[in-house]
């Protein structure tokens, strides 16, 4: 079940693009427990992460070519940065 921007089950997967220094979905929305695979699709690095007081998660530096995930457990509406490309952000909201 990847790719699909709603209606997600507990546990389901989705993926996000890294390319063209920006995140593609720009919005997802996922139920609690989801994980998110960020792939990188460039020449360059990447490193997804989101730091809010209900939710931290750090994907580290994601090499070209290579897919790091989060795992989305607690509800609420986090922006994701790119912490290489501080232009980069894109929202998932993490319902329960
Ligand atoms: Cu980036």
């Amino acid at each position: 079940m990847i790719g699909l921007a709603t209606g997600a089950a507990i546990g389901a997967e989705f993926e996000v693009r890294q390319t063209g220094k920006i995140f593609a979905p720009a919005r997802l929305t996922v139920a609690a427990g989801s994980v998110v695979h960020f792939a990188n699709d460039e020449t360059f690095f990447h490193h997804a992460f989101v730091e809010t007081p209900q939710f931290a998660a750090d994907t580290g530096d994601i090499p070209p070519g290579e897919t790091r995930d989060i795992v989305f457990s607690r509800a609420g509406i986090y922006i994701i940065n790119c912490a290489i490309h501080p232009q980069m952000k894109m929202v998932v909201e993490v319902r329960e």
